[in-house]
């Protein structure tokens, strides 16, 4: 049990002007000490929007989601005191920041270190995840589960870990093989961790991976690789 935990919510975000504040505003903010958005070089309002709702923005010129992650996290290292919790969550509202509280319960209850949310067991929005992603998901868990007998159903990006769980994982990834990397390295690293289910919508915005055939290729060939370097 934790008591009084201080909870820190990281956006990686790239022009999502339309999104971000949304996201923001529906984060159940009593809850949290600091939300971070990571502007990953937007050149739309991205930034401002994340201020004018009560964010910390930070900017991150060096694309790559993994890139952005890692920002936020110096950036909450550098603050005292630390957090007990991180929470991980995309800035095109595909996710429901409401459901937050369910990802950081058993982390607060001290019975997990890391809690994905799982879309592959919540209801998706029609159209909020393409063919290839749902199927280069259900590929990768499948191979996690051979590889490193790690029982995942999706590699969700909406994801709460305790901040010294993530601390040990020592992620490197800068982009795609960023969710893959924190979920095998958790296996290996014997975390407990579980999944909870968690709703998917339709995003706002431009799609920039999954809605894209180079970024879906891209993704999927980073995936790949990272299952495979840490065998
Ligand atoms: N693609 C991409 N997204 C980034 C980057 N930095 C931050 N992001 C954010 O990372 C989150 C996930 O990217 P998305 O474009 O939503 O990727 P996705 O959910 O796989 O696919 P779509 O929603 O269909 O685009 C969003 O909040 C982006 O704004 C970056 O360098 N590249
Ligand atoms: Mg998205």
């Amino acid at each position: 049990m934790i008591n009084n935990p201080i909870i820190k919510v990281i956006i990686p975000a790239l022009n999502e002007e339309n999104a971000i504040g949304k996201v923001i505003e529906e984060l159940p903010g009593g809850m949290l000490a600091e939300v971070v958005v990571v502007d990953n070089g937007s050149q739309d309002q991205t930034f401002q929007k994340a201020i004018d709702k009560g964010a910390t923005a930070i900017r991150e010129p060096r694309r790559g989601y993994g890139q952005a992650c890692l920002t936020g996290i110096k950036h909450v290292s550098e603050q005292e005191p630390k957090p007990d919790i991180l929470v991980f969550i995309d800035g095109d509202h595909s996710d429901f920041p409401e459901n937050i509280i369910d990802l950081v319960n058993p982390i607060i209850r001290g019975e997990a270190d890391m809690v994905i949310g799982s879309r592959a067991l919540g209801n998706k929005e029609d159209g909020s995840m393409t063919f290839p992603q749902i199927f280069g998901n259900w590929l990768a868990t499948t191979l996690l589960r051979l590889f490193y007998g790690a029982k995942f159903t999706d590699l969700g990006p909406f994801r709460a870990i305790r901040y010294e769980s993530l601390m040990q994982l020592g992620m490197i990834d800068t982009n795609y093989g960023w969710t893959v990397e924190m979920q095998l390295k958790a296996a290996k690293y014997k975390l407990r961790y579980i999944e909870i289910p968690v709703d998917y919508r339709r995003r706002i915005g431009f799609s920039k991976i999954s809605g894209t055939i180079s970024g879906t290729i891209m993704a999927g060939y980073k995936i790949i690789w990272t299952i495979i370097r840490y065998l």
